[in-house]
């Protein structure tokens, strides 16, 4: 089993600024883990981090084209404002979790709505990066 981990606009910067929203990790301590715990179910994670819009849409259609079983996406800012991803996880067949480190109900009411989220299998949201490991069982233990 092949899955896409896919990551949004400043994602690349986590662990460097901000420690009291989105803790002290960074992305790459992220992707370890998820590597580690895909191994364990003799899957394989394609980890990755943009800060384009288009390039994440690529990345969404690819995963259909390449057969990828399913996506944890955390798309960061454009969960607010891209009706382009939302249409591209509406194109594709394969299920999608959109996952956000901080609890975005909490924060700024710009935060609070998600383009994304109604087409999206679930949404986890608040319980830190632990949030990208619940999603990817989630795929992982259905097999
Ligand atoms: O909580 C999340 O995971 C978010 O997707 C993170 C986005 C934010 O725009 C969403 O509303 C919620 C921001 C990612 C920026 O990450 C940074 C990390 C450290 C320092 C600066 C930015």
């Amino acid at each position: 089993m092949k899955l896409f981990i896919l990551n949004g606009p400043n994602l690349n910067r986590l662990g460097k600024r901000e420690p009291e929203i989105y803790g002290s990790e960074t992305l790459d301590d992220v992707r370890k883990k998820c590597e580690s715990l895909a191994s364990e179910f003799h899957a394989t994670v394609d980890f990755r981090q943009s800060n384009h819009e288009g390039e994440l849409i690529d990345w969404i259609h690819e995963a259909q084209d390449t057969n990828v079983t399913a996506i944890v996406f955390n798309p960061g800012a454009y969960t607010h404002t891209s009706i382009a991803l939302r249409d591209a996880i509406a194109a594709v067949d394969v299920p999608v979790i959109e996952v956000h480190i901080s609890n975005i109900h909490k924060r700024e009411a710009f935060r609070h709505e998600s383009k994304l989220a109604a087409e999206c299998v679930g949404q986890i949201c608040g319980l830190g990066t632990f949030g990208y490991e619940l999603a990817l069982r989630k795929f992982l233990q259905q097999g």
